[in-house]
């Protein structure tokens, strides 16, 4: 199920927006007309009073204000971009996007089932699909965790994103991939949001103990060298808009926001494919260890005594090594004993 988003964004005047956003004040009308004039006949003399209206200058502010731009008119100053939409416009998060791969190809749906599965269809009919394409939805009906589980993403509340991956990669150093999302989201949250994040492991990001996103990165028998890495963060929903059994475990940037301010997705959006962009970059010159240490210090348990499972063995024990790839080292309680649990054997890792 696919759905083209906002279709109506191209009838925008993409040349009056940008230059309403480089202005800091109310400009007169007249002004913005001459300004968008220039060039293309003789530049109209501005009398920096209110001419007659210009219809069609009229017509493209209220199109803009129509696709939710909040635009101030005042009868004497004249018209003021106050506001860019909370939503996923190309054009917006294209802007000022300095990535080398992650997002140079944008695709944005209304509604899909899945953003995972939109990517693994888009390979399908273009299996040359570039490294670093991003697939971004409104709203996914069927969006997916891991192990058959699934992920509440309601419109317009989050960010529900897919990034095609083409790399080689040692099989040994596949969890890094998902490492990379995880380091990317938990670091753009600190540094960008200012919200104190944590991996949670193996790579859930959490703000104060709650989750606020999750990572699922897949690959395909048919298609070697080839991933598609699965984010999801929860941005504007309010407590009431997770369900019931949601309620105590996940989080939004909204909720944790001193005020509970919304936040614009866009807003998001760039930082988080620029911090993407700059951790990938990593596994492609194959600098795992950088990515290795950089998550283990999102990952509050170095040092802490904690339970794993193992099969249908439970270990306790201190960790002395944390490593998304290899594993978790645990020094086992009541000996002197070390004992490397490879990552993908354990699960339910937690404090003891
Ligand atoms: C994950 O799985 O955390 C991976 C989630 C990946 C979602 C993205 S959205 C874009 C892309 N397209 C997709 O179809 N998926 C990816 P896992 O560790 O299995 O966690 C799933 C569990 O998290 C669920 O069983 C719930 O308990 C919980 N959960 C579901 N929705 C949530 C939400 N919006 N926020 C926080 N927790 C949620």
């Amino acid at each position: 199920m696919y759905t083209p988003a906002h279709p109506r964004a191209r009838s925008m005047n993409f040349e009056l927006l940008s230059y309403l956003k480089k202005q800091s004040d109310f400009t007169a009308v007249a002004d913005v007309e001459a300004a968008l004039t220039r060039g293309k006949s003789k530049k109209p003399k501005s009398t920096g009073k209110q001419g007659p209206a210009n219809d069609a200058l009229f017509r493209d502010i209220e199109e803009l204000i129509e696709q939710g731009y909040n635009i101030e008119f005042h009868p004497y100053l004249g018209v003021k971009l106050i506001d860019i939409p909370d939503r996923l416009f190309e054009h917006e998060i294209r802007e000022d996007l300095n990535t080398e791969r992650v997002g140079k190809v944008l695709h944005i749906h209304d509604q899909v089932d899945s953003t995972n599965e939109a990517a693994w269809k888009l390979l399908e009919s273009n299996p040359a699909a570039e490294d670093g394409t991003v697939i971004l939805a409104e709203r996914q009906v069927n969006g997916r965790g891991r192990l058959g589980r699934s992920w509440h993403s309601p419109a317009g509340c989050g960010i529900w994103m897919s990034v095609i991956l083409r790399v080689q990669l040692p099989p040994d150093k596949l969890a890094l991939l998902t490492a990379t999302a995880s380091v990317a989201l938990a670091n753009m949250l600190q540094q960008f949001i200012h919200l104190p994040s944590e991996i949670k492991w193996p790579n859930d990001v959490m703000v104060r103990g709650r989750k606020v996103a999750g990572v699922l990165v897949e690959a395909r028998s048919t298609l070697p060298d080839t991933y598609v890495m699965g984010i999801g963060l929860n941005v504007n929903q309010q407590t009431a808009d997770f369900p019931e059994e949601l309620r105590g475990i996940a989080t939004s940037l909204r909720i944790e926001r001193p005020g509970s301010a919304p936040v614009n997705r866009v807003r998001v959006v760039r930082p988080l494919l620029f911090y993407l962009d700059s951790v990938y970059r990593l596994i492609h010159k194959k600098k795992y260890d950088k990515i290795a240490r950089a998550w283990a210090e999102f990952v509050p348990m170095g040092g802490r005594k904690v339970r794993l499972s193992q099969g249908d063995k439970e270990f306790t024990g201190t960790v002395v090594e944390l490593d998304p790839a290899r594993g978790i080292t645990l020094k086992l309680e009541g000996g002197k004993e070390t004992k490397l649990f490879a990552a993908e054997t354990v699960n339910n890792v937690r404090e003891a």
